[in-house]
């Protein structure tokens, strides 16, 4: 047997998803994520017009030899759109691989560990009020875990806080498309103070604690925002309140900069959802200066490449939290749960729920309960594009937002 096609489908429901199919001689299709938020078509093109052709006739068992020939047969490794192209083979690759075994994937990957997934909603809201009942909200929905992201006094519009207009439920970290909903030309842009808000937010964690007490697990994204001495003054801050972890605290391509804030701080520090290789990780990991490993499985090489990374990181005490924003599709965030499910060192899930038209597209077979998921035990990765619907859906060009400071210098975000 062996690979007889290879399809790339780029979708738009509601925002844009790249999807590979794969289908052997003998009719298994094999469905991978290869979505890389606000730059799609890079990846659709990798995966069309350069690996496509080298695909078919391989034997789609051989994974790991097929991981390898893509990632060290192209000479130039590593990068988010070389990563996301071979995540996407190697998720449909592992998809074909459970469907013939007749199995869900976490039961090749070791078998389940734990009875389900534990996951974190996002909570935000442009003012306190506003927060505290998004939270209260997933409470109620019976979550054990909330990221909390809130408005910056004398600040507009802060990238992972819904602005709170009805119908807003997914419109806080969105790629841009022109106002209309037509493809955009270029990125908006918002305006940031550091200082602003290393004076808030410490205030917000406090007022949490007061309201929801001593026991919800409260995470928080500072997206990158701050310098090194920044975040070690803000993470031993916010020591009191307990955090579960402080995520991307400072810039994702400088590892050392968490040495600082480790020297400084015992709050539990994630990152790594900007990242796409093992070797992001080396310093992080073999000095301990992390707590939790942020990759998304779609962006990171895929399965194979992901539980390597999370053996590694075992090793040190340092456990999962995989990236899962509805930038990843439901193929992508299954991988993530199937992981979830089997790996030993298991810590956390992102979880942002898709909007009704993506589970349309995507038919899932994972379910939630009380703040936990679980993958679902049909044959493979359980998620099927339904190319019919997808086709309604053309992709339409969108940007993830520019950050300046209030005198218009760039800044990261
Ligand atoms: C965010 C992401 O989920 C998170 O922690 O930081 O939503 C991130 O902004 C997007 O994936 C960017 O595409
Ligand atoms: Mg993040």
């Amino acid at each position: 047997m062996a690979i007889r096609n290879v399809d790339v489908n780029v979708t738009s429901p509601g925002r844009n998803f790249v999807t590979l199919k794969i289908v052997t001689t003998d009719g298994i299709v094999g469905w991978g994520d290869a979505t890389l938020n606000g730059r799609e078509l890079s990846v659709a093109s990798y995966l069309a017009d350069h690996l496509a052709s080298m695909l078919i006739g391989r034997d789609e068992d051989r994974i790991e030899d097929t991981w390898q020939y893509l990632y060290r047969g192209a000479y130039w490794r590593r990068g988010p759109v070389t990563m996301a192209a071979i995540a996407a083979v190697d998720m449909a690759l592992w998809d074909i691989k459970a469907k013939k075994a007749g199995m869900p994937l976490y039961q090749l990957l070791g078998g389940a560990s734990r009875e389900a997934v534990r996951v974190y909603a996002h909570a935000s809201g442009t003012d306190y009020a506003a927060l505290r009942d998004a939270i209260r909200g997933y409470v109620e929905q019976g979550y054990t875990a909330v990221r909390v992201q809130t408005g910056v006094p004398g600040l507009g519009q802060i990238y992972g806080v819904s602005s709170g207009a009805p119908g807003a439920r997914y419109d806080y970290e969105p790629a841009h498309r022109a106002a209309d909903g037509s493809a955009a030309t270029a990125p908006t842009e918002e305006v940031w103070d550091t200082r602003a808000y290393l004076t808030h937010m410490p205030t917000v964690f406090e007022r949490i604690r007061e309201d929801f007490g001593t026991g919800l697990r409260i995470l928080h994204d500072g997206h990158h925002r701050m310098t090194p001495i920044e975040a070690a003054r803000f993470a031993k801050q916010v020591e009191p309140y307990d955090l579960f972890w402080l995520e991307d605290c400072t810039p994702g391509e400088d590892q050392s900069a968490l040495r600082l804030v480790r020297e400084h701080s015992t709050t539990p520090l994630a990152i790594g959802e900007v990242f796409n290789s093992v070797y992001d990780y080396q310093t992080l990991i073999t000095e301990r200066l992390i707590d939790y490993v942020r990759s998304a499985v779609t962006h990171t090489g895929g399965i194979t490449a992901m539980k390597k990374l999370l053996d590694f990181a075992a090793i040190y005490g340092i456990r999962s939290g995989i990236h899962g924003p509805t930038d990843v599709s439901p193929v992508g965030m299954a991988a993530a749960l199937h992981l979830d499910l089997a790996i030993h060192n298991f810590g956390i899930q992102e979880y942002m729920p898709h909007n009704d038209t993506t589970l349309e597209v995507f038919r899932t077979s994972f379910t939630f309960d009380r703040g936990f998921l679980h993958p679902g035990d049909a044959p493979g990765l359980g998620v099927e594009l339904d190319e019919d619907a997808a086709a309604a859906f053309g992709h339409t060009k969108a940007y993830l937002p520019v950050n300046r400071l209030q005198d218009g210098t760039v800044h990261d975000w």
